[in-house]
């Protein structure tokens, strides 16, 4: 264990080696810098007191760090800062995986796999992180090169209801709109884990591919390939791949799509081979954009076939899957644990997604959930992640210009607009029918335009020259009491009900069916 004085790091940044690490603090903090595990995990700037745990916890897997979750006193993933009166900071970073920060007198690190690097340093937040994305470029690599493609994805206007036809549709009258990349989303696959074309996509994987290529873009394909649902082949054929706990049980992966979902032991030498084969098909069929998404199933605590720390494996799988795609595929990684995946995609989602609404209340308040998909959320947590930037190309969701299917204000499209400026990622899933006339030509600038960003403050920047001041956004719930905390502990519960879960997952899907059958 070591300890390190103030006076140690008051005027010099250090690197230090141990297992766990105890840095003392000048003055009682007024705020804390707590980053969360995955991408939709929660990044922001707090109080110094606990909040509450997210519910329903059905979706703690696939949400924030399990292992972590109950934890009464504040805490992060690899790293955590605190800011004092004087505006100033002190961080403690990892410079490994496998670790994670604290806050209770002091700033405490612990790693999960012996001794590893730390990263200590006080004074100016914009430096001090600057410098600490500077020390994890060097152990982990730097892969951001040229600018970003432009992207239009599938997922925030359709979800799972796309087909072959309407995607054709799309493609055809998104015209000569400058997208770099048509990315398909989730809804393409025969289930999760089975990751060939459904009955939706009668001419195959491929004629998709070729189709997109014809419109003089990359083709784009969404993919969870580190998790599968109990009703796949992939489970009912190789049990023997997924990921148990010490007693043998299989380790929940979270809930999604109306179903449980399970992890693969991405150790087990078959399912390397699995993973291979797998990359190599899909860039067969002619996709060079891959976002695999829901990664974090690699990474979840349990025991695997090679003994090794949950997250070292996590990033020899990612490794693997890169080598497999080859260096020509532009790689998206998403609800991907952050650091073990850094030097090895182009680019990272850093937050939750993006809706068409802005917050719900029975998310915010009631389940007091950061991470679930609304706008607010995905602002709010992509905003603490931009010191990522010099490191890759940070993904902060999709931006919305139709105003036909959207509940977000005018501004509060503009601010998902002007985020995406600041990232220097743009992308849009809105379709080309949805778009009037004047809403067409603004995405159109926006896909064209490169403004110079500068940050004059912690949530606000310069975009060419307009000002633009995202703080309104960025500050937490306040915490339920009294019959409201009743009534979200009753929410959480039902939330936790795996019947209701499908339920409510039905309806959806009838909802969805409304929406499409609106389209075209
Ligand atoms: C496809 C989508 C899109 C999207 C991804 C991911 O329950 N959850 O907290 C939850 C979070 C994100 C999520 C799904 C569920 O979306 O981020 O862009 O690709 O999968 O299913």
């Amino acid at each position: 264990m070591t300890s390190l004085q103030f006076s140690d790091i008051q005027t010099k940044s250090q690197i230090i080696k141990a297992k766990e690490i105890h840095v003392e603090l000048p003055s009682q903090p007024v705020k804390y810098y707590r980053h969360g595990w995955q991408s939709w995990s929660l990044a922001a700037w707090t109080d110094p007191s606990p909040i509450p745990v997210p519910k329903p916890a059905i979706f703690h897997p696939l949400q924030l760090d399990a292992e972590h979750v109950h934890k009464k006193y504040l805490h992060g993933s690899w790293l955590g800062a605190v800011e004092f009166a004087d505006g100033n900071i002190l961080l403690l970073g990892a410079l490994a995986t496998d670790a994670n920060v604290s806050l209770q007198d002091q700033l405490s690190g612990r790693s999960e796999a012996g001794e590893v690097e730390w990263f200590i340093a006080f004074g100016k937040e914009n430096s001090v992180f600057e410098e600490y994305a500077a020390a994890l470029g060097i152990r982990f690599g730097e892969t951001k090169k040229n600018i970003a493609p432009r992207v239009w994805c599938s997922w925030y206007s359709l979800y799972t209801a796309i087909d072959e036809q309407t995607l054709y549709k799309i493609f055809d009258d998104l015209g000569d709109l400058p997208f770099d990349v048509l990315q398909v989303d989730d809804g393409w696959q025969m289930d999760i884990g089975d990751w060939e074309a459904n009955a939706k996509f009668p001419s195959g994987m491929k004629t998709l591919a070729d189709k997109i290529k014809s419109t003089g873009r990359r083709a784009g394909l969404w993919l969870a390939p580190l998790i599968a649902t109990k009703s796949s082949k992939l489970f009912r054929e190789h049990p023997d791949w997924f990921l148990r706990n010490e007693a043998g049980k299989f380790v929940s992966a979270g809930f999604n799509w109306g179903e449980r979902l399970y992890a693969l032991d991405t150790t087990h030498p078959d399912v390397t081979s699995w993973l291979v084969a797998l990359m190599k098909q899909v860039r067969a069929w002619g996709f060079d954009y891959l976002k695999l998404d829901f990664l974090f199933g690699g990474a979840l605590k349990g025991k695997r076939f090679k003994d090794m720390p949950r997250e070292a494996a996590y990033r020899e799988c990612l490794k693997t899957m890169r080598e497999a795609m080859g260096a020509d595929a532009f790689f998206l990684t998403c609800g991907t644990p952050i650091l073990p995946a850094l030097g090895l995609c182009d680019a990272m989602r850093i937050g939750p997604d993006v809706a068409h609404f802005w917050e719900k209340y029975r998310d915010a308040y009631l389940l007091y959930n950061p991470t679930i998909p609304g706008t607010k959320n995905a602002i709010r947590t992509t905003l603490h992640r931009l010191w990522l930037k010099p490191l890759l190309h940070i993904d902060p969701d999709v931006a919305y210009f139709e105003s036909k299917a959207n509940h977000l204000t005018h501004e509060q499209r503009l601010l998902l607009q002007n985020l995406a400026y600041v990232c220097e990622f743009k992308a849009t899933s809105d379709l080309p029918q949805w778009l009037g006339k004047e809403e067409r030509s603004q995405l159109d600038c926006f896909l064209n335009l490169n403004p110079k960003i500068e940050q004059t403050g912690r949530y606000t920047f310069r975009i060419d020259d307009c000002t633009v001041d995202f703080a309104s956004v960025t500050p937490l719930p306040d915490v339920p009491t009294g019959l409201t905390a009743l009534w979200g502990r009753l929410v959480g519960w039902l939330g936790d009900r795996y019947l209701l879960l499908r339920m409510y997952k039905i309806l959806n899907l009838a909802k969805l069916r409304k929406r499409k059958s609106n389209i075209l």
